[in-house]
């Protein structure tokens, strides 16, 4: 059995022609003319021509797209526009059989629905679309990671089974952990911001779990969030942050991946920075103007975030929220303490990350806990951590499948993840 390849197809190249070569990949198009047949051959690189004759061709027998073949044969100049150069083929040999008819089909003339993709994701995996799609949150995590590390920021990664909430609140999944209860983590908020004791900057690209019950495009029970905590940094300096790495992955997509872009679809167009910063208070007033019923506390609905949306296309920043709509851990502005040192990114309507500056005096953290009815009983290994010597801190979560679906141009999560997990979806 030959399957070890001598090239991938995009390295044939000019200086191969009339050498012998293997190659290996399925089976896109097969056609049978009599005497001679005719292989579209596609591998992760590219696709090829193959050309089968003579004895070869009339011992071929019947063998279904998509199967898995390789091919020893001679490298030659094509007359087909398609391709660059073709393989006369010298031996075929058939390494994995696939059936006929597939359940979904690859090549994407059968479009089919999502849900159908998404049952059989290995197969929808060899639509260059859906590949196209994967590759590119591959350069993304390259180059936020690239990004991270010339700033500083040193990667971690921490527990995703907790023995108590991350954030607080009711979306948690819980667990039997040897006769206790153990969650699943919603976010790493309270160890990376630990982690600035001794690491100053830290950053953690991780899946995180919540059980919120939302049958929307751009939430997911399992979801994965780039994350970051920064020491000696204010709000508005990891906003800084926030704002050159989403420049950077935009810029990086946009200019070296032309391929992805064309099997998507979708021009990359990289956003013109700064990013515009508009206050909670600025958006009351937006929101006022534009007739809806809205006071200063009043949490954001979709319905608001539409308007504010439509009103600023494309990235900016939502500050200075009210404390009172902030979680336990964000610090209050100097000058205003019903204000906090808050921010969400938006793109148009949807919201990408959030976070702020810190408290990091344990006994307000401890004040502002049971404020929010959380027992800080709940939260005392976090707590005494703030006794060792904080140092201010800021930081934020971004969900990394929001962002790509920004970067395509599509608005379900759903296609930018492998497996998706939401309330209706727990397999494959
Ligand atoms: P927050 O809860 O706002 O903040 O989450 C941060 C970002 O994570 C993404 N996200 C989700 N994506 C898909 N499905 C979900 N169910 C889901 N939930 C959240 C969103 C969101 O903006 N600890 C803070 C961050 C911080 O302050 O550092 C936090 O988790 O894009």
């Amino acid at each position: 059995m030959v399957f070890v390849k001598s090239h991938d197809i995009s390295e044939l190249n000019q200086e191969l022609i009339g050498k012998q070569v293997v190659l290996g990949g399925w089976i896109e198009d097969l056609r049978k003319l009599g005497k001679m047949s005719f292989i579209t051959l596609r591998d992760i690189s590219g696709i090829s021509q193959v050309i089968v004759k003579g004895e070869l061709n009339d011992n071929l027998g019947e063998i279904n797209r998509q199967s898995v073949i390789s091919i020893k044969g001679i490298v030659q100049e094509t007359k087909a526009r398609d391709f660059e150069f073709e393989v006369k083929a010298e031996e075929i040999e058939v390494l994995g059989k696939a059936i006929h008819p597939l359940p979904v089909d690859p090549i994407g003339r059968l479009e089919s629905n999502i849900d159908t993709r998404l049952n059989h994701r290995a197969l929808d995996m060899r639509n260059q679309k859906t590949a196209s799609i994967f590759k590119l949150r591959h350069y993304v995590l390259q180059i936020l990671r690239k990004t991270l590390a010339e700033k500083k920021f040193i990667e971690i990664t921490t527990p995703k089974i907790i023995g108590s909430a991350s954030e607080g609140g009711a979306d948690l999944f819980s667990l039997e952990y040897f006769g206790k209860t153990a969650y699943l983590a919603q976010s790493p908020q309270l160890y990376k911001e630990q982690m600035t004791i001794g690491l100053e900057r830290v950053f953690e690209i991780s899946n995180f779990y919540r059980a919120e019950n939302s049958h929307t495009g751009r939430h997911l029970t399992e979801f994965t969030s780039i994350d970051i905590e920064a020491a000696f940094m204010d709000y508005n300096d990891v906003m800084d942050v926030l704002e050159a790495l989403v420049i950077a992955v935009y810029k990086f997509t946009a200019e070296n991946c032309k391929k992805e872009q064309e099997s998507i679809g979708h021009t990359i167009e990289i956003p013109s920075a700064p990013f515009e910063r508009i206050t909670y208070n600025q958006c009351v007033e937006e929101l006022k103007k534009a007739g809806e019923k809205i006071e200063f506390g009043d949490d954001l609905l979709d319905s608001h975030l539409r308007i504010i949306g439509n009103n600023h296309p494309g990235f900016y920043f939502l500050t200075d929220w009210p404390m009172k709509l902030k979680p336990f851990y964000i610090r209050e502005k100097d000058e205003d303490a019903t204000l906090s040192r808050s921010f969400d990114l938006q793109y148009g309507y949807l919201e990408l990350s959030s976070g702020g500056t810190r408290l990091h005096d344990s006994e307000l953290l401890k004040a502002r806990l049971s404020e929010q009815g959380l027992d800080p009983a709940q939260f005392e290994d976090h707590l005494k951590t703030f006794d060792w010597g904080m140092p201010p801190h800021s930081g934020w979560g971004m969900g990394l499948d929001r962002l790509m679906t920004t970067l395509i141009g599509i608005d379900n999560v759903r296609e930018v993840v492998l497996y998706p997990r939401d309330p209706d979806r727990l397999s494959p």
